[in-house]
């Protein structure tokens, strides 16, 4: 079978031929297939360049997982009827430091979407400057409208079969889509069960076990902080600027409050349902109501617009057509089409920063590109949050505790240096393209250890 290059994009004929083994090895995996040609698209000159990357095939390796775990995870409902849900642990890559990165719970996750995000996590650890490896993992359990007790069975059976693949050295989970303060705590509490070991095999962890202050915040401040720097290479800052947040979970409501606390006006959130658009500005005090909607009664975005005056609600809609100078994909995976980014550019937009894994289409990324506004990909712009885990597992091991705002410190060195490296990889005369920056950077760093290692 012949794979289809995106349209518009320069392609080589060894990324196409890498492409069909791929597709051909790992068939209707699509968010794999997505991932895995941008990046080809981008480090396929440098590998072309240097023979002993070719010679020993670190591209070909590169995609290949090191180890995937699937596993079933049997529970019982507050019925008493038994449920069967598929778990699965992607090891994608050990070459710069142990597995890390999140575990995702949603209806929609299966082994391709694990194996994208995988990869994605590879090259991003890469960037972080810290010394982790690149796994994900999750199930298709869906953790809407379950109980308190139905989640807690349903991470007690995960880790059951999950606590003898992970440790604080070879692969430490964290949290993602539908995995946050609540679930790390029960499989938390699962792992020490089994292990009989208190160590910092997950991060994100609650305050008084072990996590660290500025995690919850970390992947929306950092997207934040990125954008800060990308717009600085433009003389440009937030003073003033209209900002458009998709979703409304962990990472846009961050994203919204260093947005905030930097004087830009978020307008928008989202949630699966629909999108609301407050013309007035989401302040603080809306804010910390979304955080109590979201976190605690885990009620929909809808109820916002139900809950304050002159604010509309767009049914089935995304933000993108509201009109804005700024915008922070911060939902999921391929949530912002071509069309969507015609119209944000359209209205002006000159600035997207993903908080999100994925969330543009190929063709938009070639909108945002060609019209050259600055566009931060999600493995550079939502580091931070990755970041922070591994500051994470160094206080766990250290048996020491970080301040605030030294971690906040800390991430925002780390997002500068991110930055500072994409625009190392990625400027072409005036213009940087943070995607090619961004993987060429990371890949290089991944590819020298694993030509070091040898054939492992
Ligand atoms: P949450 O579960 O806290 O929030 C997810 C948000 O996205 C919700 O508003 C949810 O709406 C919406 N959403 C999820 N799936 C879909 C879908 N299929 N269609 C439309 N909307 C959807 O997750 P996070 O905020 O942690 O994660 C958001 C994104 O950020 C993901 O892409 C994740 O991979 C990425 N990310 C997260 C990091 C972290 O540290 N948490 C780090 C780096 C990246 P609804 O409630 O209706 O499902
Ligand atoms: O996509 C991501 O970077 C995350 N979900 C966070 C991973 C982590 O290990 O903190």
């Amino acid at each position: 079978m012949m794979y289809e290059a995106t349209e518009g994009v320069e392609t080589s004929s060894a990324a196409n031929s890498l492409m069909e083994t791929i597709v051909a090895k790992s068939p209707g995996e699509l968010e794999f297939h997505q991932a895995a040609r941008e990046v080809l698209d981008s480090v396929m000159p440098v590998v072309e360049s240097e023979k002993r990357y070719q010679n020993a095939k670190i591209l070909e390796r590169l995609v290949e997982p090191e180890r995937v775990l699937m596993f079933r995870v049997s529970w019982v409902d507050d019925l008493g009827e038994v449920q069967i849900n598929r778990g699965f642990r992607v090891e994608m890559n050990s070459a710069i430091g142990p597995y890390k990165g999140g575990l995702r719970f949603h209806p929609t996750v299966n082994l391709g979407v694990l194996k994208f995000l995988a990869l994605e996590q590879v090259l991003k650890n890469a960037l972080t400057t810290l010394p982790l490896g690149g796994g994900k993992g999750g199930s298709d359990f869906d953790p809407k409208g379950k109980t308190d007790l139905e989640v807690m069975r349903f991470c007690q059976s995960f880790m059951s079969e999950l606590f003898r693949h992970i440790g604080p050295d070879t692969d430490i989970p964290a949290g993602d889509i539908g995995v946050g303060g609540r679930e790390i705590g029960y499989l938390f509490g699962q792992y020490k069960k089994l292990a009989n070991r208190f160590c910092g095999v997950l991060t994100g962890k609650g305050l008084t076990y072990g996590g660290s202050l500025i995690r919850s915040e970390a992947t929306g401040y950092g997207s934040v902080y990125f954008a800060e720097d990308m717009l600085a290479t433009r003389n440009e800052t937030f003073e003033g600027k209209v900002a458009v947040v998709s979703g409304s979970g962990n990472v846009a409501q961050y994203t919204t409050e260093k947005l905030l606390q930097l004087g830009a006006k978020v307008v928008t959130l989202s949630d699966s349902a629909g999108t609301i658009f407050d013309k007035n500005g989401i302040d603080e005090e809306k804010l910390a109501w979304v955080m109590g909607l979201k976190n605690v009664r885990r009620g929909r975005i809808r109820e916002y617009a139900e809950h304050f005056e002159g604010t509309e609600y767009f049914p089935d809609q995304k933000p993108w057509s509201v009109k804005c100078d700024l915008a922070f994909p911060s939902a999921t995976q391929n949530e912002l089409d071509e069309d969507g980014a015609k119209t944000l550019v359209k209205n002006g937009c000159f600035c997207v920063s993903e908080g999100a894994n994925m969330p543009s289409t190929p063709e938009a990324v070639e909108v945002f590109l060609n019209a050259q506004i600055l566009y931060g990909p999600g493995k550079a712009a939502n580091a931070g949050g990755v970041a922070v885990s591994g500051l994470e597992m160094t206080q766990n091991s250290g048996c020491m505790r970080r301040s605030r705002d030294d971690v906040d410190q800390q991430l925002r060195r780390i997002m500068g240096s991110i930055h500072e490296n994409c625009v190392r990889y990625g400027k072409n005369g005036g213009v940087t393209n943070y995607v090619q920056g961004a993987n060429i950077a990371g890949f290089v760093k991944v590819a020298d250890a694993m030509l070091q290692q040898g054939v492992v």
